[in-house]
C-alpha cells in the first residue's frame, strides 16, 4: 500500500496555507475528496491479505484524521478572521462622529425672538403665548372682523380641514394671543407674544409664507397714544441701536383705533432706495395702535376704565436688518455656510 506518511504532511501544509474559506474547501476536496492519497489508500485496502489489512486500516483512518482536524482548524481560524473583518467594517465609532460633525446651535431667528423677549421684560412685560392653529373666532372676528369683513383679505388665510369649513385656521398674526391673554386675566396687562404665523404670501426677499411676529398688548388706566409711541422708540433704540431711525405713519387696522404702521431706515442703502425696501429707503416693521373699543367689548373689559395699545412685528425682519441680511429666505434655505456665521 502507499506509504501516507509523506502525503498526510503535504496535505496538512496545503490546508494550512489555505488564505479563505474558498480556498480551504478546495484544499479539502484535494486532500480527502476522491481522487486524494488517504481515499486511494483506502481503496487498496480489499486487495491486502487479511493479515495486513488491520493495520493498514488503522493508518488509513489516522491520516483521514489528521488532515479533517487539520481543515476543522483551519476552518475555525478562517471563519473568526471573516467575523472579526465584519464586525469592523460595520462598527460604529461614536467618537469619531461627534468629532466629525460640529455641534449645532440655535437658529439666528430663535436669537433674535430671545433677545426681543429680553427687550420687553426688562421693560416690566411678561412672555404669553398662544396655539398657531387658531378658529376664525380668535383670528378675525373677536378683533373686530366679523364674518364677510373686507379687512380679512389683508391677510391671506390657510384653512385647515377642522370641525365646519372656515372654522380653523393658521393663525395670520400674533394678534389672537391678545384675546387669549385678556380672557385670562384681568387689567392691567402687560405682554408680549411671540410666535410663528402662516400666511399664503409669495416668498420675496421680505416675505415668507411661514414667518415669525412679536405682540405686544397693554391695557391700563391712562394710557395714551404717547405711550405707545414711547414704546416703540424704547424698543427700537434698546434693539438696534442709536444709528437706526424709526417713524410712525397712519395706517389701518380693525382691531386699533387710531393705528399705525411704524418703519425703520433700510441699512442696506441708508435711507436712499434699493431692491430690499422696494426702493422707498424705509423698511416696515409692524403694525400698532390704540385697541379699539369693540376689541374690549367682546373680551368683556370696560373701556371707559381701562386704555391700550397693541402692536405686531417681524422677528425675521428685525434679524434681517440687524445682521444685514438682504434676503429674507437665507433663513429657511439651511445652508450651514449662511446659518454658522450667526
Ligand atoms: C399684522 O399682522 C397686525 N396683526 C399687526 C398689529 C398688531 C397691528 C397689533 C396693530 C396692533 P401686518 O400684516 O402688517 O400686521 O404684519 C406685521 C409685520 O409682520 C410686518 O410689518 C412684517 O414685519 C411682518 N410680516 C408680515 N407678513 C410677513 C411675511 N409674509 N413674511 C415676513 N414677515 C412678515
Amino acid at each position: 500500500m502507499t506509504d501516507l506518511l509523506g502525503p498526510v504532511e503535504e496535505g496538512v501544509a496545503r490546508v494550512a496555507a489555505a488564505g479563505s474559506l474558498d480556498e480551504l474547501s478546495a484544499a479539502e476536496q484535494e486532500v480527502l475528496g476522491r481522487r486524494s492519497a488517504v481515499m486511494a489508500a483506502r481503496q487498496q485496502l480489499g486487495a491486502l491479505p487479511a493479515e495486513d489489512r488491520k493495520e493498514a486500516g488503522k493508518a488509513v483512518n489516522e491520516a483521514r484524521e489528521r488532515l479533517q482536524a487539520a481543515v476543522e482548524a483551519r476552518r475555525a481560524e478562517l471563519e473568526a478572521a471573516a467575523r472579526a473583518q465584519r464586525l469592523d467594517a460595520e462598527r460604529m465609532d461614536l467618537t469619531e462622529v461627534s468629532s466629525r460633525w460640529a455641534r449645532g446651535h440655535q437658529h439666528l431667528v430663535s436669537q433674535t425672538q430671545e433677545q426681543l423677549e429680553d427687550v420687553f421684560v426688562a421693560m416690566g412685560y411678561r412672555v404669553a403665548e398662544g396655539p398657531e392653529a387658531e378658529t376664525d373666532w380668535y383670528n378675525f372676528e373677536a378683533l373686530n372682523m366679523p364674518p364677510g369683513h373686507p379687512a380679512r383679505s389683508m391677510w391671506d388665510t390657510l384653512y385647515l380641514k377642522l370641525g365646519a369649513p372656515g372654522s380653523v385656521l393658521l393663525r395670520t398674526h400674533t394678534s389672537p394671543v391678545q384675546i387669549r391673554v385678556m380672557q385670562s386675566q384681568p387689567p392691567p396687562v402687560y405682554i408680549v407674544a411671540p410666535g410663528r404665523c402662516y400666511r399664503r404670501d409669495t416668498p420675496d426677499a421680505r416675505h415668507l409664507s411661514v414667518f415669525h411676529q412679536i405682540e405686544g398688548l397693554v391695557v391700563d388706566r391712562h394710557i395714551s397714544f404717547g405711550d405707545l409711541a414711547g414704546t416703540i422708540e424704547a424698543f427700537t433704540g434698546a434693539y438696534f441701536g442709536p444709528t437706526i431711525r424709526s417713524r410712525l405713519r397712519p395706517s389701518f387696522f380693525p382691531f386699533t383705533e387710531p393705528s399705525a404702521e411704524f418703519d425703520v431706515t433700510c441699512i442696506f442703502c441708508d435711507g436712499a432706495g434699493c431692491r430690499v425696501c422696494s426702493h422707498s429707503g424705509w423698511i416696515e416693521l409692524g403694525g400698532c395702535g390704540m385697541v379699539d373699543p369693540n376689541v374690549f367689548e367682546a373680551v368683556g373689559i370696560d373701556n371707559e376704565e381701562w386704555q391700550g395699545f397693541a402692536f405686531g412685528f417681524g422677528i425675521d425682519r428685525c434679524a434681517m436688518l440687524r445682521h444685514n441680511i438682504d434676503d429674507i429666505r437665507h433663513f429657511i434655505t439651511n445652508d450651514v455656510r449662511f446659518l454658522r456665521q450667526f
